[in-house]
């Protein structure tokens, strides 16, 4: 079973636009932009309608940056995250009934209250590499494997 979901951080050196997470997965937790691929939707559309939807923008000059598998233990389900880099955005960000944005600078990332895997790719993401990974969380989100890789190409 695997679930295609897609994240995009809007990076404008030195900052990032976050979003809280109001509710669903990652409530109460800082994250890009993001969620479910529907069926038979082209994962670069998917992280647009997203990014519309939870922040009132339309996210430009995106890049594929990375793909992550999470598990979590004992759930045989995968998501495999798509993570997108956006360098400008058209229209002004605005909270809706997902997301909340704020700006951070990158010296100030909120990692304490974000998903506990960003930390580990934030840096590689933030200096403009590719890579790919998986992630097995067991319980309260806490990492018990990962592998991380830069790639040249994903
Ligand atoms: C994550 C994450 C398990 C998991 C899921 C997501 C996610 C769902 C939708 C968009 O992202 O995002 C981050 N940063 N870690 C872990």
């Amino acid at each position: 079973m695997k679930n295609l979901f897609t994240l995009c951080i809007i990076h404008q050196h030195p900052k990032i636009l976050l979003g809280m997470k109001k509710r669903g997965l990652g409530a109460g937790r800082w994250n890009g932009f993001g969620g479910k691929v529907k069926e038979g939707e082209p994962i670069e559309e998917a992280v647009l309608r997203e990014t519309k939807e939870e922040v009132g923008v339309i996210a430009t000059g995106i890049e594929r940056r990375g793909i992550i598998n999470f598990e979590f233990n004992g759930n045989p389900e995968i998501l495999e995250v798509h993570i997108f880099k956006a360098d400008n955005f058209l229209g002004e960000p605005i909270e809706s009934d997902e997301m909340k944005p704020q700006w951070f600078h990158t010296d100030e990332i909120p990692f304490g209250n974000m998903w506990s895997d960003d930390i580990y790719w934030m840096p590689l993401f933030l200096s403009g590499k590719k890579f790919k990974g998986k992630f097995l969380f067991g319980k309260s989100d806490v990492i018990l494997e990962y592998r991380l890789k830069e790639v040249e190409e994903i």
